[in-house]
């Protein structure tokens, strides 16, 4: 068949992208030798204690500095779980954010010169007074709830702190709504847990790996990309479910080059096939789920015939697949992905790919999923926060599973409305590029421009930073002290941060800037310490250890309390649900007019000349983070335009050739983007990385290398269950001429 040739030919021109043999080879070709270097170019250096910021795995590392206070290499912590000694490449280049001579130096207030706004440098002390000044202003006039936080990362825990002690949980972070909020909805309602990061995959035991939409090795998470390749070496089966052919399909023994938007209905066929084939997990469903005969019924109409006219998948390979999960069941992993505000219905997404783990028994069971446990960091003492009147809850109240604010409501809320009885009149924004984060720029935009005062903290001149009235230059990772890292593990661990440099130019980390402006308001009660360092001390102290100690060991392992990693057999055992159980049928779905079980519904298809805009990751870029770094521009500077062959052909578009795109809402992009002709990407689709496209000229690298997904997202469709914003109904077409001549960027 035609796909099968597909394969074919895909896997012979992928070359230099594919591994050897063996793993993902994601770490690069002589990683090896590469560490027995860097092990000789340490041997003399000063190592400091850290984790790494560059993406949310935060793998614990060393940092190398020489006898001149110069950072020289970044290397992975041994003991560390989130990385086994093993930087991904981006973790290693993390040096170079600290490097970049394109940083914020300095604190900056916005003023007018000769009727032109621009930014003039300020001292610290003027920076804070006024946004002191400026908040204590709004609180007194609307409440401090009216001044809203919108935060990513580890600065986000230190404003968060000043927020609630001010009196306000006006707070949202793109990693909920336009991240990882409807899969914690779908596994919650199903298991009674949510995920949560890292994952609880016990890839490296797993039998049967199955992704869906997510594509380990490009989405470098560190651990997880290397258990994947164990479980590869280790003849685990690999299915993945991708319109695109990802570097996980390569090493997939079956690629379902799916229909976009259609993978519920292939989800219900799964299931369909399990159990009317008898396959599924009898003993394990008779024990510990609820609902399965309405499970069964409500499955009996999607057979693969009927999925294969949706999805494109051939009904004999929906069986197969199917029949090899059973076969490897319970450790077997249909994985929840991360990035999975996709069209909508993502919830109800989550929730199917949940059923099925529950079909399976792999919730609980050796090489599926394992009972994570964390180790809570003791809480330094400070006053009770105050109750705000309002916060996150109320707006985003339409959706009755939302557990976080949503960055999107909280855009919403800020433009002027007769309606609105909750007020926003300031932002704080500190870790997010929200101009490139978030979908409908435009109404973005609307919000920044309704604000009555605005600040930024950022390591960068990010897009976001030139929307500011006031700038704060936070220092970079590797300068700074931040909270002990707990992570959510087989084990229980801890990692510090320590810094390993002196801050560069005139920045702060967030702690100092956090606990500044709470002094300001009069909230030094709250910052009862004189440097974070002491609060760090007080909570390893608590834990039985020490500062001492932890600057020489980086992380620190303690024992599970919690009970065994997997379930005994036929194991007494209540799931976090409302009924103990797990829960096919959702009665709380029900009762709330949802529908109980997921059920397939068709999403609008793209128009005569466009197509679906698909975007992932690059392995190496987190997001928009990092396309300025210099050691990580050097290894990808610009992203490309991945078309099909026979788009090319009608198109008559060449390798290389510079193309500029256009929305079904007509928004175009700023600038071009070079085209790939690949037999990975279908044709009904085009797919480009990430995070590309900036446009603030600050960014010497960056600065119109290719194009932004995001100013290409216009439409959303809202998940109903927790306000999710589904991406990825957007399509474009193709322009070869260029539609800004003439105009000035
Ligand atoms: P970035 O664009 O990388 O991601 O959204 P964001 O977290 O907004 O912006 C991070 C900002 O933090 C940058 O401005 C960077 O300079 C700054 N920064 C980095 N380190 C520090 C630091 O130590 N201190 C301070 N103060 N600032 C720092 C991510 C979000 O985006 C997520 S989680 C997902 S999964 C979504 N992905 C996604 C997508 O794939 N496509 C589209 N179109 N949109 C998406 N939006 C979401
Ligand atoms: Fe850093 Fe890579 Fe680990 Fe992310 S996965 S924290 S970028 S080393």
């Amino acid at each position: 068949t035609s796909r099968r040739k597909f394969i074919k030919i895909s896997a012979l021109g992928l070359g230099g992208v594919v591994a050897s043999a063996s793993a993902l080879n994601v770490f690069g070709k002589n990683s090896y030798l590469n560490e027995i270097v860097a092990q000789n170019i340490v041997k003399n250096l000063k190592k400091t204690a850290t984790y790494c910021e560059v993406c949310f795995w935060k793998c614990a590392a060393w940092a190398f500095t020489n006898e001149n206070n110069e950072i020289k290499k970044i290397i992975g912590n041994d003991d560390d779980p989130h990385c086994n000694g093993r930087l991904c490449p981006r973790g290693t280049g993390g040096v170079g954010m600290y490097h970049d001579e394109d940083r914020l130096k300095t604190p900056l207030i916005r003023t007018t010169i000769n009727g032109e706004e621009t930014y003039r440098e300020a001292s610290w002390e003027e920076a804070l007074d006024l946004i002191a000044s400026k908040f204590k202003n709004i609180k007194e006039k609307y409440g401090a709830e009216s001044v809203a936080l919108l935060k990513h990362g580890s600065p986000g825990s230190h404003l968060e702190h000043l927020f609630k002690a001010f009196g306000s949980d006006t707070i949202a972070e793109p990693a909920y709504a336009q991240c990882r909020g409807p899969r914690e909805t779908g596994f919650g309602l199903t298991f009674g847990s949510w995920i949560g990061s890292p994952e609880p995959t016990d890839i490296r035991d797993t039998k049967c790996l199955v992704l869906i939409g997510s594509h380990i090795g490009e989405n470098m998470h560190n651990s997880q990309v290397q258990e994947m390749s164990d479980a590869i070496d280790n003849g685990a089966t690999i299915i993945t479910v991708d319109p695109r052919f990802s570097t996980a399909a390569s090493k997939s023994k079956h690629w379902l080059a799916i229909k976009p938007a259609t993978d519920i209905a292939l989800l219900l066929s799964w299931m369909h096939v399990l159990i009317e084939e008898d396959l599924y997990n009898k003993k394990y469903v008779d024990t510990y789920a609820l609902g399965f005969d309405e499970l069964k019924a409500h499955v009996k109409p999607f057979t693969p015939e009927w999925a294969y006219g949706i999805t494109t998948i051939k009904p004999e390979e929906i069986r197969k697949t199917a029949r090899t999960m059973a076969a490897s069941a319970p450790s077997v992993i249909v994985h929840p992905g991360r990035h999975v505000t996709w069209y909508g219905d993502d919830s109800q997404r989550s929730r199917a790919i949940a059923i099925l783990n529950g079909l399976l028994g792999s919730w609980g069971n050796r090489g599926g999923f394992y009972f994570k446990e964390k180790i809570s960091i003791p809480k330094y003492p400070h006053p009770k926060y105050p109750e705000p009147k309002w916060g996150w809850h109320d707006l985003g109240k339409q959706y009755p599973f939302s557990e976080m604010g949503i960055t999107s409501e909280l855009v919403k809320a800020t433009i002027p409305n007769k309606d609105n009885k909750h007020p926003i009149k300031a932002w704080l924004i500190a870790g997010t590029n929200l101009i490139n984060t978030l979908p409908q720029r435009e109404k973005t935009i609307e919000a920044i421009n309704a604000v009555d005062f605005m600040v930024v903290i950022d390591t960068m001149p990010m897009e976001i930073t030139g929307y500011a009235d006031v700038v704060l230059p936070e220092c970079t990772y590797l300068e700074r002290y931040d909270g002990i890292r707990s992570a959510t593990n087989r084990t229980p661990s801890i990692a510090v941060r320590v810094p390993a440099v002196k801050p560069k130019y005139n920045s702060k980390p967030a702690w100092w800037i956090s606990k500044e402006i709470g002094e300001r308001l009069g909230l030094g009660d709250y910052f009862n310490y004189n440097d974070f360092e002491d609060v760090i001390e007080w909570q390893l102290n608590k834990m039985g250890t020490s500062l001492e100690e932890m600057k020489k060991i980086g992380v620190k392992k303690f024992e599970r309390t919690s009970g065994p990693l997997f379930l005994e057999d036929g194991q007494d055992y209540e799931f976090g649900t409302l009924s103990g159980k797990i829960e096919f049928y959702s009665h709380q779905l029900a009762e709330k007019g949802f529908d109980p079980m997921p059920v397939y519904t068709p999403h609008p298809e793209p128009p005569q000349g466009f197509y679906r805009l698909n975007y992932g990751r690059s392995p190496m870029h987190t997001f928009s983070r990092t396309i300025n770094n210099p050691n990580l521009s050097d290894l990808k500077d610009e992203n490309t335009l991945w078309v099909n062959p026979k788009v090319a052909r009608i198109l008559d578009l060449k390798k290389g050739q510079e193309v500029w795109l256009k929305n079904q809402d007509d928004k175009l992009s700023t600038f071009s983007i070079k085209v790939r002709v690949t037999e990975r990407i279908r044709w009904d689709s085009v797919y480009m990385y990430h995070g590309f496209g900036h446009n603030n000229k600050k960014l010497t690298r960056a600065f119109g290398k290719g194009v932004s997904d995001t100013e290409l997202i216009s439409k959303v469709v809202i998940d109903p269950l927790m306000g999710g914003t589904g991406l990825r109904g957007n399509f474009v077409s193709i322009l070869t001429e260029n539609p800004h001549k003439n105009i000035e960027l």
